[in-house]
């Protein structure tokens, strides 16, 4: 059917700046907001569910959670050393949260005064955190809430006409407060859109068309994610038609595609996870902390997100003094030590045609270089890693990708070949190999005979 406001373009980008973007696959998320404060506690009270939802748990209204402008000090911020973080976990980009559904603003935005500016930090932190990063060679994207529980003129769905007059305003806000952004930071690379689930959102298309429109306007190459936009039939991420509007799908949020689904290859996508089961802001309490995933399985997440052609955004919440908390830290020297000697199975790379997921862990692949990485995640107890080829391919040769080293293997036959594996190593466990055709020609397998003639 015609749309007037469905997607913009067809199939996927393929400029420099999104083949960046793709290339990059690792991401940092960062939450920092007013919720890093009380972390999850209010009078006392600790509520196990997400901190930047406390507003809500807890029943705060906007005007009592506002008295927290007063508390942001943050005397540990210190932007060079976030950028430093973030290059040291490996992150080729860092995705910031400049306005949360609380709608408080980490820059000093001239259209309300509900930002940094009103704290006793002040200043401008999106522009500092913008600079440091850049300067690093960590391209940035910025996060912002639609949603938003400060605004008067918010509504979550429109029953009369005045909210629709209120509601109006509101766009116009929001879309001001985005041309802002863009003006402000013209450096920026991409845009991450939140909370544009609600009816009152869903109802305006035209409104999350234009805004792409503006972005890219302002910003050449910017990327936006498809959580922005809707169509003018309410149908979200994807339009009316099914095509993917926005840039990347980013409907992968606390979870990933199977590992075995090779239908999302067809698009650029992104998941984004958090390392405790379920906050994205700072939360201080225990049974939150219980969960924290171990640092593995957040590797694993990264290995499988790249074996499907996927980027991981990776969420860290820095706390309310801006400092980051030990279990961070700890996430960051795992992962980037790890990335540190074996990025080449991760960066620039993608899913590896022809080769089914193995149980034992995933394959991506260069499509520059050709090679194929099989990266191991769980050693089975035998020590024996089975790989099933591609037909009419031969692995020609394998070395280890941390060590550079070239690791035996044997072939089984025509279509497997096998590693003995130490189970002491350190996992992930990865593997380049090179790979090459076959010429069959000269091997078809003979006819049975006995069924020669059937
Ligand atoms: C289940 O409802 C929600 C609503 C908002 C789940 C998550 C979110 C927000 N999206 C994440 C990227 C965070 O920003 C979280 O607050």
């Amino acid at each position: 059917m015609p749309l007037m406001y469905g997607a913009q373009s067809e199939g996927r980008r393929d400029d420099e700046t999104m083949r960046r973007f793709r290339h990059d696959r690792f991401g940092q998320f960062i939450h920092w907001g007013l919720y890093s404060i009380p972390a999850g506690s209010w009078n006392g009270v600790t509520y196990d569910y997400a901190a930047e939802f406390l507003p809500q748990s807890a029943g705060i209204g906007p005007a009592r959670w506002a008295g927290l402008v007063d508390d942001f000090a943050a005397p540990e911020f210190d932007p060079e050393a976030w950028a430093s973080l973030a290059a040291d976990l490996g992150a080729r980009y860092v995705t910031v949260t400049a306005k949360h559904h609380d709608g408080f603003c980490l820059w000093p935005s001239s259209l309300t005064d509900f930002t940094v500016a009103a704290t006793p930090r002040g200043r401008d932190v999106i522009g500092e955190l913008v600079h440091a990063y850049t300067a690093r060679g960590i391209a940035v994207h910025l996060y912002y809430s639609v949603l938003d529980w400060h605004h008067p003129d918010w509504r979550y769905a429109i029953s009369s006409s005045q909210d629709e007059e209120a509601f109006d305003r509101y766009l116009s806000y929001a879309g001001e407060q985005l041309r802002e952004l863009a003006t402000r930071y013209p450096n920026v690379r991409g845009f991450w859109f939140d909370g544009t689930w609600d009816e009152s959102v869903k109802a305006n298309g035209r409104w999350s068309w234009e805004i792409e429109c503006m972005l890219k306007r302002l910003i050449p190459g910017a990327i936006v994610n498809s959580r922005l936009r809707a169509d003018e039939h309410g149908a979200r991420h994807r339009d009316s038609n099914g095509a993917l509007m926005g840039d990347y799908f980013s409907g992968f949020e606390r979870r990933l595609p199977d590992p075995w689904d090779r239908t999302v290859t067809a698009e650029d996508w992104e998941a984004c996870v958090t390392i405790p089961q379920n906050s994205w802001g700072y939360h201080a309490g225990a049974e939150v902390a219980r969960t924290h995933k171990h640092p593995l399985e957040l590797l694993e997440q990264l290995v499988q997100a790249v074996s499907l052609g996927g980027n991981l955004l990776l969420n860290f919440g820095p706390r309310g003094d801006g400092s980051f908390a030990p279990f961070e830290k700890d996430v960051v020297h795992t992962l980037g030590a790890w990335l540190e000697t074996n990025g080449a199975c991760i960066y620039g790379c993608g899913p590896a045609d022809g080769w089914d997921y193995p149980g034992w862990g995933y394959y991506t692949a260069d499509a520059e270089t050709g090679a194929v990485y099989a990266v191991v995640t769980r050693i089975p107890v035998s020590g024996a890693i089975a790989l099933q080829l591609p037909e009419r391919t031969r692995v020609r040769n394998a070395t280890a990708v941390a060590t550079g080293r070239p690791v035996p293997f044997a072939v089984r036959d025509d279509r497997t070949v096998r590693f003995e594996v130490d189970r002491a190593s350190v996992i992930p466990l990865a593997f380049a190999l090179e790979v090459e055709q076959r010429d069959d020609t000269a091997e078809q397998p003979e006819v049975n005979p006995d069924l020669a003639g059937i």
